[in-house]
């Protein structure tokens, strides 16, 4: 039997689509049994467009349930894009999460400042894009009403499998819409291909971009959780912290105001910035939540 390698880009509980070497959109069926695939992996699929086969993935995006078990909702991202943008105000916890889930999975982040033609307050997060992109978090500010402003996040997201992320009305959509041309025959072709009505924004799905790499759109999201962490686990989430760790005179330091601290320590010296201690805080006391209901 003829077999062929896809990239799935979306899927429901028993079927999907993938887009195989030619760009070609494929209807897929699931056997029963075999583990369902995700936006982004990439798959075996016989000439009946059964999936044979899940490749390896690299990383996985996804997020927490309300009872702290994380939830997979797309593979092989390579990079998160961030959506802020002057109006709606932005939620400075929802930015950590992000970051946090990125650190934690593997995937590289990059801020998208959005309506850049809005004047952004001087104030946090705007304030910090420089302390965020010294820790490897990239930013680039776009707004529709300059074309200029969209040519290097293209550039940054060619080739790679990216997700857009963030709160509702920050413009995920119309950045979407920018960046992928013929956005609506695509959408109109794949609900076609699934049967579903062509406004579900329920699901993650992947769409391809002009060169090559593929950028997805994540349902709205009013709130984004993390999952249940240990503390140790959860420290990693903070780059500037991991030279640090394991360095407090206590295994179980939650660098707060134990003696012997490495973390408080450097962020006295100013190896660390407050605002980020105040974050490790802030999502560290996030997890009692979780843990009151394991
Ligand atoms: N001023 C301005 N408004 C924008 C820009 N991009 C999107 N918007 C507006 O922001 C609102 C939300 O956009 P949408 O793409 O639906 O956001 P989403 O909820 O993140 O998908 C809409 O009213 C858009 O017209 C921009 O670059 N500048
Ligand atoms: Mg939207
Ligand atoms: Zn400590």
């Amino acid at each position: 039997m003829k077999l062929e390698q896809a990239r799935v880009i979306v899927s429901h509980s028993d079927h999907g689509v993938a887009l195989n070497d030619q760009s070609q959109p494929t209807g897929l069926r699931y056997k029963r049994g075999l583990m369902r695939p995700l936006p982004g992996d990439l798959v075996d699929v016989d000439d009946r467009g059964q999936v044979t086969t899940i490749h390896p993935r690299h990383a996985v995006f996804g997020r927490g349930d309300h009872k702290g078990q994380f939830k997979p909702t797309a593979a092989n991202v390579d990079q998160l894009l961030i959506v802020i943008a002057p109006d709606p105000a932005p939620s400075l916890d929802l930015l950590t999460r992000y970051l946090a889930m990125a650190e934690l999975k593997g995937i590289k982040a990059r801020i998208v400042i959005n309506k850049a033609d809005i004047e952004a307050p001087q104030k946090p997060p705007f304030t910090q894009l420089a302390s965020l992109e010294r820790l490897g978090y990239a930013h680039h500010w776009v707004s529709r009403h300059d074309p200029t402003s969209l040519p290097p996040l293209m550039a940054a997201i060619r080739g790679q499998i990216s997700l857009l992320a963030g709160q509702t009305g920050v413009g995920k959509s119309s950045l979407l819409n920018a960046c992928v041309p013929n956005l609506d025959v695509l959408t109109n072709s794949l609900s076609a291909a699934t049967g579903k009505g062509k406004h579900t924004t329920t699901t993650t799905r992947l769409y391809p971009l002009p060169e090559s790499g593929f950028l997805a759109d994540s349902p709205g999201v009013w709130e984004y959780g993390l999952w249940a962490l240990d503390t140790s686990e959860l420290a990693q989430a903070f780059v500037e912290f991991r030279p640090f760790l394991g360095r407090c005179r206590f295994r179980d330091c939650s660098h707060n105001h134990e003696p012997g601290c490495a973390v408080t320590d450097a962020v006295a010296k100013g190896q660390i910035e407050h605002f980020r201690l105040a974050a490790w805080h802030r999502l560290l006391k996030e997890q009692a939540r979780y843990n009151r209901e394991t």
